[in-house]
């Protein structure tokens, strides 16, 4: 059976998020508040159609891609920087490799028992 990302998921736990946001060029303020935040994740799939909206009292991020498509992001409200973003599946995770100036740039979602994972890479250069 494919894998189905489909729910409302809430933030448990939050590993070196700071670093992610350092390498970002996240400034120190936004930092103070981001790390505080318990973001809801409201998932619907359709096959290789993907809605993600990431909620949080403070900004929200909506995300909306075919996996194997292309796409331009803007990342507004994050670090507002554009990328090219390409969403494709390894095994039953899901791969975004998000081209731009930052290298090494991208996230990889995955289920576990019945959990969400997500881990947020960029490099800081
Ligand atoms: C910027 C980095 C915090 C922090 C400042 C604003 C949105 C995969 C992907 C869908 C993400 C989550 C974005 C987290 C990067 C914050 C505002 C936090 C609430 O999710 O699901 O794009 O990239």
């Amino acid at each position: 059976m494919p894998v189905d990302f489909s729910g409302t998921w809430n933030l448990v736990s939050n590993d070196n998020f700071e670093g992610y946001m350092v390498a970002l060029g996240i400034d120190f303020a936004t930092r103070k508040i981001a790390k505080m935040l318990k973001p809801q994740k409201v998932i619907k799939q359709d096959g290789d159609s993907f809605y993600i909206h990431t909620t949080s009292t403070f900004r929200d991020y909506l995300l909306e891609f075919k996996v194997g498509e292309e796409f331009e992001e803007d990342n507004k409200g994050l670090d507002n920087r554009k990328c090219k973003s390409l969403v494709t599946w390894q095994n039953d995770k899901l791969v975004c490799v998000q081209t731009g100036e930052k290298k090494n740039r991208g996230w990889t979602h995955w289920l576990e028992g019945d959990d969400l994972h997500l881990v947020l890479t960029s490099n800081f250069y």
